[in-house]
């Protein structure tokens, strides 16, 4: 057990289950000749059935009594009764029923993309112990494009990976295709993820020339089968760089006319791809303001050229410079005022948060605030700032925590990504893969969890965290009800813990610089003031936190009026994002009856005290666990409560430095002086930009 078999394990049931299920698993039916798509299925359910009780259904053309029916509109069956109309293009629906005289099970859909989603639900209620004699499910996706976004480099660097290096072993491609690419696409099927952009948002432009195409095309057409298509992240300068052209000016006729002949020539090499992913204008990349046009002037121009193809144009918001007052209202004020600017094929894509992928965040103040423009959702699962890969953090809960709040203006994150709140047909949810050479694919035993959940959230956005991580403890781990519980306890548990050890009541990006892992709250030497540490927590002798109210930056104006007023008074913010929005002297008086400081320090000690939990958890499960893995997440939880310890210390250390301040009486005071926390120096980390 290393993990490889993430929540497809398959493993043999106990005797009693074997039964039923081989009752249930006799045959499988389907239209024949199968396409690729619904090939994979039908061989992803005999895997599973084979793994499970020894032996694979067979492929037949008979209802036979037990059957697995896989059923479309098309095969007419008789005396079937489906909803087809509500299962839309990709849903599915589950069915223990008599049909024709006979028990079986139907897996019913509209597309054969919708009976390997289906299918893949069956050996998901299998493994999770679900009764198949009245099985009775549907579910249709809310949300169009489910994408991973690579970061990755084609010579294999993952930026922000901690999973080993890229899956994509580009030299070797086109002409070798190494299994793993399948396993991949098997994994996110599994999930309903359709889409996956291969490589890193800053790009070069060399994956649009004629080689990397054909590379690309190749990892395509191992992904056809399961459902998923290809895109890639454009660079803006491509036309000057491979083109010849003397500028990239999104309003010059010849850069026009290059990226329509490009997108041509993609579509004549991947059929089916899907579209562009463009971060332009940030951190240094191309982009239409070099030549004085804006957002909608560049993504429109992309939009143009691959819409007679059908591909869409993702144009990220993540946007902030230097001479900015504050970084968090910059994309607003970039791209707000341009809703209803772009064309229909483009959308906006936008990370949860208006910094970057802290352990908590306000959600992003442009979700409820461009009615006419798409905006999809993007979500970090790899952890650049959550601990990489050592760290136990489930992301479910941010991920719910974001969805499910309300903007104030007619619905929850969730109805705006959804398309339901301003009547969106192109809808998106991407996430920054966690994904790697890794024997375990994300780094960790329970980092394959976060991109379960970023997977199953993003068909629905409605699911609870919670749930979702029963299912992933119950395939991943084990199906006895109290372990599992055990298991899914500690997983929700865990992003608060976080959130409390590292950066805790609104405090935000005081990771050190460059690997984002360790605690760096002094740092104040860099080249830009936001990227500075000290820029976001402002902390200084009178008291801590970054005022984004009326008196501050007013960044906070950008919510909702009625939202606004809220988080504009310290006493109407949740202590959660008291210091995102306001900042106060050390002795305000929090709702626990402490003073902030005093809080202040009460968290790090809670983070602290619920990651030894966590361990204290984890060795309880010992006897249900299969050793390896048993083993090496202890390991790493081990790990885990010295480095919270560290951040705590380091936190209060430079904090006390600050506000003068005496420890709280029964305080444990840190194990080293401020000195040593600022000495140490980590070369080589992973995932580096
Ligand atoms: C930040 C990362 C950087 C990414 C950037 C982005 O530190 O590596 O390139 O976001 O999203 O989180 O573009």
């Amino acid at each position: 057990e290393d993990g490889y078999d993430l929540w497809l394990r398959y493993r043999p049931v106990p005797a009693e289950v074997r039964g039923v299920l081989q009752a249930r698993a006799r045959a499988i039916v389907a239209a024949t000749p199968t396409t690729p798509v619904l090939q994979a299925a039908v061989a992803e359910l005999q895997r599973g059935v084979q793994g499970m009780t020894g032996k694979a259904p067979a492929l037949s053309t008979r209802l036979v009594p037990g059957a697995l029916v896989l059923a479309t509109p098309a095969q007419a069956l008789a005396g079937l009764d489906v909803p087809w109309a509500d299962l839309g293009r990709e849903g599915w629906l589950l069915r223990s029923q008599k049909l024709q005289g006979r028990d079986v099970t139907v897996i019913a859909a509209n597309s054969d993309a919708g009976l390997l989603y289906g299918s893949f639900a069956w050996l998901r209620a299998v493994q999770t112990g679900a009764n198949l004699a009245r099985l009775d499910q549907r579910s249709v996706p809310k949300v169009g494009l489910r994408l991973l976004n690579h970061w990755d480099n084609l010579d294999r660097h993952v930026e922000r990976g901690y999973a080993g290096a890229s899956l994509w072993d580009w030299w070797k491609l086109p002409d070798i295709l190494d299994a793993r690419y399948t396993d991949y696409a098997r994994a996110n099927a599994s999930l309903g993820i359709n889409g996956t952009v291969l490589n890193n948002v800053n790009s070069k432009a060399d994956s649009l020339t004629a080689p990397y195409l054909a590379k690309a095309a190749a990892l395509a057409g191992v992904f056809r089968p399961y459902g998923i298509k290809v895109y890639l992240s454009a660079r803006f300068s491509a036309p000057r760089e491979l083109g010849g052209l003397k500028t990239s000016d999104p309003l010059d006729p010849a850069v026009r006319a290059w990226w329509k002949a490009k997108a041509d020539e993609i579509y004549k090499t991947i059929p089916d791809f899907g579209g562009f992913l463009v971060k332009a204008n940030s951190e240094g990349q191309p982009g239409p303001q070099d030549y004085g046009r804006n957002h909608a002037d560049g993504a429109n121009m992309l939009a143009e050229a691959l819409a007679p193809h059908g591909g869409v144009v993702m144009w990220r918001a993540f946007v902030y410079a230097p001479e900015a007052k504050d970084r968090a209202a910059q994309a607003f004020d970039e791209f707000q005022p341009l809703d209803g600017k772009f064309a229909p094929n483009v959308i906006v894509q936008v990370k949860n948060g208006a910094i970057d992928f802290q352990p908590r965040e306000p959600f992003h103040p442009l979700f409820g605030a461009m009615p006419k423009t798409p905006l999809a959702l993007e979500l970090q699962i790899t952890k650049e700032y959550l601990g990489f890969a050592t760290h136990l953090v489930h992301l479910g809960p941010l991920f719910e925590e974001v969805l499910q709040a309300d903007t104030h203006r007619g619905g929850t994150v969730a109805r705006v990504v959804d398309g339901s709140l301003h009547g969106h047909k192109l809808t998106a949810v991407a996430g920054v893969a966690n994904i790697g050479t890794d024997r375990n694919w994300s780094g960790s035993q329970f980092d394959q969890a976060n991109w379960y959940a970023f997977g199953r959230m993003a068909w629905d956005p409605d699911l609870k965290a919670a749930a979702v991580a029963r299912e992933w403890a119950a395939q991943t781990f084990t199906n006895k009800a109290a372990s599992r519980d055990a298991i899914v306890d500690l997983m929700l548990a865990s992003r608060e813990a976080v959130v409390d050890y590292m950066t805790p009541l609104g405090l935000h990006h005081l990771m050190d610089t460059g690997h984002h892992y360790g605690p760096g709250p002094w740092v104040n030497d860099l080249e830009r003031a936001d990227w500075n540490p000290t820029y976001f927590h402002r902390a200084a002798r009178d008291g801590i936190g970054f005022d984004r109210t009326r008196t501050g930056s007013n960044a906070v104006a950008q919510y909702a009026p009625a939202l606004a007023r809220l988080w504009s008074d310290p006493r109407t913010t949740p202590p959660e994002l008291l210091l995102w929005f306001h900042h106060l002297p050390w002795d305000h008086a929090m709702p626990s009856g402490r003073t902030l400081w005093a809080e202040l320090i009460a968290r790090y000690d809670a983070g602290v005290a619920s990651v030894d939990d966590m361990g204290r958890r984890w060795a309880g499960l010992r006897a249900d666990i299969d050793p390896e893995r048993h083993a090496e997440v202890t390991a790493y939880l081990a790990v885990q409560a010295r480095e919270a310890r560290w951040w705590r210390d380091a936190c209060i250390a430079y904090f006390q430095s600050v506000s003068g301040l005496p420890l709280p009486a029964g305080t444990r005071p840190p194990a080293q002086g401020l000195e040593h926390y600022k000495s140490l120096r980590f070369g080589f980390a992973p995932g580096r930009g």
